[in-house]
């Protein structure tokens, strides 16, 4: 976006140099994301900048946009002083380019680059973040919103994209607490911060008019944090989940549950008089309602409110037929603090919990830790996939299979939103369908970046 925004700029600057020599025409170069060390002002101003890595020194990452049915092109420069590699999150995608280290592709070396070139076959709201070391790389900074964009878009006044995060930083000098990987977090819910914040920022405002209609597409680019959100001063309805649209409008009348990687898209009419403030609002640890992202009105957009919204346009390739004859799979996730886990398989051999503790590893798929050599399964492309998730760990777990989405099967056997990312809570199993039309070697795991680290990763292989 920057690039393109540059050359308008260029080109608007060449619009008064006509009866000058022609200039010679510039070869373009890819365009770039290039991952760097920066500082930001996540905190509040009495704080110093916080030390963050990003992409193009931005805190989110640029926010990039795309056409539906075109291609994301972007070569990944590593300016960092580690390896570091991009997942672009709820993407159909090509299994090349989909940015896991060691699984799809080596990381990139400090200095190195790497050429992410892709089709986007949906539209919708996604994100694109680190997948080497994530629990320590996404921690940092190294996330942002990647926007498709529906041939029709629907109509509203405007389109605001909120990534919602929270950083575990030192009171002392607002840098980040480390180590990142604190066994204590790991072991437990995950790395939770201590100051929340909507793109980049503790207090992110937006000016809005009374009766002025927005779409608000919120991410949740945190390590851990389960955002309980609720809306004050607007009427909403959801219209999509992690990207993909819902059949119809869902009218906002309870809190929205956003897990880590989620994404909801709401489409909401600002209800709050002129001079007053609307906001999205999220339940703290501390049992209060605070203000995620604040809405102060000013002036009037219209004398009324509209009618309900329309429902998106679907993405193609969004049934999952063929459930009753579908293959079936069971996934137990098992580990953790207060969990029921003797021990599991590591490195291919047997091992207690205590010994998995001592090598920083508290968790489990199905009795194995972490990737290994043979997937979880292997599927034959255009199967059917019923898996059930069975969580014998006493906490809640956000469960995402790359390069596919799947739907949640209900016990009377209907099939729920379409999503890449479930959270799953402990005794309440659930079981989710997927067509397995994608050829690869896909990741499964919890975004807990901190559990995915310490062994609740799997992957399984569609050839
Ligand atoms: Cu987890």
């Amino acid at each position: 976006m920057t690039l393109r925004m540059t050359r308008r700029a260029f080109c608007g600057a060449m619009a008064g140099t006509a009866g000058l020599a022609a200039l010679p025409v510039r070869a373009t170069g890819p365009q770039t994301l290039t991952a760097r060390v920066a500082k930001a002002q996540i905190a509040p101003p009495k704080y110093a900048p916080t030390e963050v890595w990003t992409y193009d020194g931005t805190l989110p990452g640029p926010l990039l946009r795309v056409a539906q049915g075109g291609r994301v092109t972007r070569r990944l420069v590593n300016e960092l002083p580690v390896p570091t590699s991009i997942h672009w999150h709820g993407f159909r995608i090509d299994n090349a380019m989909d940015g896991v280290a060691g699984l799809t592709q080596e990381a990139v070396p400090p200095g190195g680059a790497f050429d992410y070139d892709f089709a986007v076959p949906d539209a919708g709201t996604y994100w694109y973040h680190a997948h080497t070391n994530s629990f320590v790389q996404v921690a940092r900074g190294l996330s942002g919103a990647l926007i498709v964009e529906e041939a029709e878009a629907p109509e509203v006044d405007r389109d605001e994209v909120l990534v919602l995060d929270d950083w575990l930083l030192n009171p002392e000098d607002a840098q980040f607490m480390q180590p990142f990987g604190h066994p204590m977090s790991l072991s437990h819910g995950g790395r939770l911060g201590n100051l929340l914040g909507t793109n980049g920022t503790f207090d992110f405002a937006r000016e809005v008019r009374a009766n002025e209609r927005l779409r608000l597409r919120l991410i949740n680019a945190s390590n851990a944090r389960i955002f309980v959100l609720r809306l004050a001063g607007l009427d909403g309805w959801t219209v999509a989940l992690d990207g993909m649209p819902l059949p119809a409008p869902e009218p906002v009348e309870a809190e929205l549950i956003l897990a880590p990687a989620q994404r909801i898209d709401l489409i909401v009419d600002v209800t709050a008089e002129d001079g007053e403030t609307a906001a999205l609002v999220r339940f703290d640890d501390d049992d209060q309602w605070r203000p995620q992202a604040r809405f102060p009105v000013a002036g009037k957009a219209s004398a009324t409110q509209r009618d309900g919204p329309a429902a998106l346009p679907p993405n193609p390739n969004m049934a999952v037929p063929g459930i009753d004859s579908a293959r079936r799979l069971d996934m137990a996730i098992q580990g953790g603090a207060m969990g029921r886990m003797s021990g599991a398989m590591m490195n291919g051999r047997s091992m207690g919990f205590r010994e998995m503790a001592g090598q920083g590893q508290f968790w489990a798929l199905s009795g194995q830790v972490g990737i290994t050599d043979t997937p979880f399964a292997s599927l034959e492309r255009g199967e059917t996939v019923r898996m059930k998730l069975t969580n014998d760990t006493a906490f809640a777990h956000a469960m995402h299979l790359h390069g596919m989405h799947f739907r949640q099967v209900a016990d009377d056997g209907t099939l729920g939103p379409m999503r890449d990312t479930i959270l799953s809570y402990p005794d309440e199993p659930l079981e989710i369908a997927f067509v397995a039309d994608n050829p690869g070697k896909w990741l499964f795991h919890c975004h807990m970046l901190g559990h995915a680290a310490s062994g609740m990763t799997a992957w399984i292989n569609v050839s």
